[in-house]
């Protein structure tokens, strides 16, 4: 095992690697840009090394920084957590050069998973249903209008390099197809650097529904069920559960080994999700992301397992602490994601925290680096907590998530909290009927006021 590791992060999620990594009696080096010089990561960890100023392309994004900060410090190991360099192939075979441990998946898989259309043909080889579309990349309008024909409209066009919402486009029919195929290649090109795109059948109603998986690296791994990440504002997830409330317990052990066989067959090493569409009761592979997820708790909540743990342990080549048959789900969570940011138009809103209590009690996770007297950077993400609640059951789960966030308090700053309180008396978050496109249809009648 190791005795040190150092933490490529920042907020929340550099707190959650080091308390695990505490508990397992490692050592831990934080990273901070000179902004950051007060943030809680820095005076949670053991060591802390100051990488670089402001800018995360000179700070948390400088490889040859952190490579430094490794070496000056004895880190066996680097925790990418999730942003930053967690998806970059080059980043994790800069690391192993120099003798590091990188706690993720390899450098190949991270590369196989980035380019969406290999993504798509590898999950299909491995016996992952995919949404029908272009078997690869479309090389021009004409391919394209012939795909539009054969799948019938509407249909998506896709940057191969693209994620999250960028360098994509819809086509509902043909007509619209020359306009949706070179925007899309255009965005790929200007975002990516790489303009190939492929295109796939629109589904327009569907669930967000992705599933955990864990693997060893030696061919054993097991899923852990799915998460519902449907609440989404531009892309972005608001609130997020698990189980899936459209979810049978025969479709989540189907789907599930599904999943478990196909990164088995990989070698797969550590936490990775599989992204699906969920329609009319069947599952579409859309995408794999290779790191641990922002909504992890609500996963390691109702398995009570320690997901940044087993990264750990399996990253210093020792077993898995669970196989499949002991992952039994246990009651319903819930998470909020809290950004500094106002309302109604989710403005960035950094500043100094004047005032900072976190809820407690019962089935209470808070996981943010907040503290009284704290002042919020402008130059990073603006999620400054992630409010996990448990409850034996989904009404008990959102009666809590309605306790605890009466209970926070965070004054100097305008955070997401207001949303979620309002969003508590919508009778479709208590009955979970809701979909990808309902927060955003939400949000435009229900934000003006
Ligand atoms: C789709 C889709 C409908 N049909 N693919 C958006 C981000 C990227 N990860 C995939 N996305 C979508 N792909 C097909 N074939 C609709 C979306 C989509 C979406 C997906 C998940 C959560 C929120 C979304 C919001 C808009 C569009």
């Amino acid at each position: 095992m190791f005795d040190k590791i150092l933490i490529a992060n920042r907020g929340e999620i550099a707190l959650r690697v080091i308390r695990a990594a505490r508990e397992m009696g490692i050592a831990t080096v934080a990273v901070h840009s000179t902004a950051d010089s007060d943030a809680m990561h820095v005076r949670m960890a053991d060591e802390s090394v100051c990488i670089g100023p402001p800018p995360s392309p000179q700070s948390y994004l400088s490889v040859p920084a952190i490579i430094s900060a490794c070496e000056i410090t004895g880190a066996q190991a680097i925790h990418p957590g999730y942003g930053f360099l967690s998806e970059n192939a080059e980043f994790v075979q800069i690391v192993e050069d120099h003798g590091i441990t990188f706690i993720g998946p390899t450098a190949e898989h991270i590369r196989v998973m980035g380019d969406k259309i290999t993504a798509k043909d590898t999950m299909k080889a491995l016996g992952v249903p995919c949404v029908p579309g272009s078997d690869g990349g479309v090389p021009d309008v004409a391919a394209a209008k012939r795909i539009g024909e054969e799948f019938g409209y509407p249909v998506i066009i896709k940057a191969t390099a693209g994620g999250g919402g960028r360098g994509m486009k819809v086509a509902m029919n043909a007509n619209e197809m020359e306009s949706a195929f070179m925007t899309a290649r255009a965005e790929g090109k200007a975002a990516f650097g790489n303009d190939e795109v492929y295109i796939e059948k629109y589904l327009t109603t569907p669930r967000h529904i992705e599933i955990q998986v864990f693997g060893d690296g030696k061919g054993k791994a097991v899923h852990l069920g799915e998460r519902d990440c449907s609440l989404q504002r531009r892309h972005q997830k608001v609130f997020e559960e698990a189980p899936g409330p459209s979810i049978t317990p025969e479709e989540r052990a189907r789907i599930g080994k599904v999943c478990a066989d196909a990164v088995a067959k990989i070698n797969y090493i550590g936490a990775g999700t599989i992204e699906f569409l969920y329609e009319n009761g069947e599952f579409y592979f859309i995408e794999m992301n290779t790191r641990l997820q922002v909504e992890h708790p609500v996963t390691e909540g109702i398995f009570g397992v320690d997901l940044v743990r087993e990264q750990i342990l399996v990253a210093a080549g020792e077993p898995m602490s669970f196989g499949q048959d002991d992952l039994v789900i246990n009651g319903h969570a819930i998470e909020v994601r809290i950004n500094a940011e106002k309302l109604p138009n989710f403005s960035p809103c950094p500043g100094k925290i004047t005032a900072y209590h976190a809820p407690g009690g019962l089935g209470v996770r808070m996981d943010s680096a907040l503290y009284d007297g704290y002042s919020i950077p402008p130059y990073y993400d603006s999620l400054i907590g992630k409010l996990i609640v448990q409850g034996r059951d989904r009404d008990e789960a959102l009666a809590r998530l309605s306790r605890a966030l009466g209970e926070l308090i965070v004054d100097g700053i305008d955070t997401t909290v207001p949303l979620f309180h309002k969003l508590l008396q919508e009778p479709d978050i208590h009955s979970g009927d809701y979909n990808i496109h309902w927060l955003e249809r939400w949000l435009a009648e229900n934000m003006a006021d």
